[in-house]
């Protein structure tokens, strides 16, 4: 009698149905409790996550699987490439390349969950938690430990072939699965990205302070920015891409093929003078359905009226005089400091 029983996928053939889904990098580690909750505690405790108090709830659990998922036996861990755009030309704002089209939590989420379908069909009853971003995993540590690449110096996952143009997502399994080896270092003795960030917040090679990053300044940072921080951080106003633009493993990192991340209007290159002014409406239409939605509008016109700023253009005077005068405080200062460096010889 031959056994009725569903067979269970095998590594490979979850592996080729995550390519064919579009994701562009898979790997597989064997959940277990990562020695990187240490790395994590002690970012915590050292209050390098600033004011992201989500970073501090339960770091152990973030590096052991198990915790989320009982009887957790795998991580597929899933990488999709946004790489091919370029840096926005002179005299405009920058979004972060990986915000600029249709958000990324989105394009997860339906691949995510069409592979755990693909996974409980083959093996019915099985546990497959799905996340991207938002969950209580350390992403960067299990894309490692799979072998999706390794987390370079400056504290992103970097791919040999693919560059560190990448967006991770993971699927949790009780499926044992047979695992890939972890991926090597390649950062060897470089130092660019150490060199290049605008604002020292690569504090020594792997180590991060948030505070310091201008992504976490622009969009999870509400309230007003350090004086002293504003004069580095450019024209950036949602995310920054320098520690990434420097490293030499992205400089021929091939397109990604995924089409809704190409940067939608007004996300490319934005106009500063016009994020500065921008109205509530205007920024729903803007944001809608991207990343950068992750910043309140008044963020982004207090990151808009940083970047003037840092411009010095003086035909935006006008505009930060009408914004010095804005009735939502934030905005005002910050317009008001724009004003000041445009004063300066
Ligand atoms: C908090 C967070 C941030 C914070 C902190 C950044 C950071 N490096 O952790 C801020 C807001 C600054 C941020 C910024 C960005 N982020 Co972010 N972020 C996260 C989040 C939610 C958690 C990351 C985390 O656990 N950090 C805690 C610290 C302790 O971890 P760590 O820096 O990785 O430290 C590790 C190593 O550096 C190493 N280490 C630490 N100390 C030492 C010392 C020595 C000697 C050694 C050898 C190693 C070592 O061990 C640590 C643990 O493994 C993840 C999603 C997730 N759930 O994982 C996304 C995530 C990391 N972010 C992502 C992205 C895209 C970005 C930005 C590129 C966006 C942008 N363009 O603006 C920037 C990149 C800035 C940078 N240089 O890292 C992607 C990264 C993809 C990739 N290829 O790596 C993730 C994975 C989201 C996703 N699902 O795709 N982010
Ligand atoms: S994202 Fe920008 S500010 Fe943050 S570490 Fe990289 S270069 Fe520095
Ligand atoms: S710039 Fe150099 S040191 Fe930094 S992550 Fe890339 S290879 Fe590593």
């Amino acid at each position: 009698m031959p056994d009725a029983r569903p067979r269970r996928p095998t590594a490979s053939e979850i592996k080729s149905e995550a390519l064919r889904l579009g994701f562009d990098r898979v790997g597989i580690a064997r959940a277990r409790a990562l020695p990187a909750a240490r790395d994590l505690r002690k970012w915590v405790d050292d209050g390098r996550h600033g004011a992201m108090a989500y970073m501090a709830k339960n770091p152990e659990g973030r590096a052991d699987p198990g915790s989320a998922v009982p009887g957790a036996a795998s991580v597929i861990s899933l990488a999709i490439s946004y790489a091919g755009a370029a840096p926005a030309p002179a005299g405009r704002g920058q979004v972060a390349r990986y915000a600029r089209g249709a958000d990324y939590h989105d394009v997860f989420r339906r691949r995510l969950q069409a592979l755990r379908e693909f996974i409980q069909r083959a093996a019915p009853g099985a546990v497959a938690w799905w996340d991207a971003d938002t969950g209580p995993v350390m992403e960067k540590p299990w894309a490692q430990e799979a072998g999706v690449g390794w987390i370079g110096k400056n504290t992103n996952l970097i791919h040999e072939h693919a560059g560190s143009w990448l967006l991770l997502g993971e699927i949790v399994t009780d499926l044992e699965l047979d695992a890939d080896l972890p991926a090597m270092d390649h950062c060897g003795s470089c130092t660019r990205c150490l060199e290049a960030c605008p604002t020292g917040a690569l504090t020594a090679p792997y180590e991060i302070d948030a505070r310091l990053c201008i992504s976490y300044l622009t969009i999870e940072h509400r309230g007003p920015i350090d004086e002293r921080l504003r004069p580095n951080m450019g024209t950036w106003v949602f995310g920054c891409d320098v520690c990434q633009e420097v490293c030499p493993w992205n400089s021929e990192a091939p397109a990604g093929r995924e089409p809704a991340f190409a940067a939608r209007p007004g996300l490319g290159a934005p106009d500063l003078v016009e994020w500065l002014r921008l109205s509530a409406s205007g920024y729903r239409e803007v944001t809608r359905g991207t990343a950068v939605r992750r910043a309140k509008h008044a963020m982004l016109r207090r990151n808009a009226a940083i970047a003037l700023g840092n411009l010095g253009d003086t035909a935006a005077r006008p505009a930060l005089e009408e914004a010095a005068q804005d009735p939502d405080p934030l905005v005002a200062e910050h317009a008001r400091w724009a004003l000041g460096r445009l004063e300066e010889p």
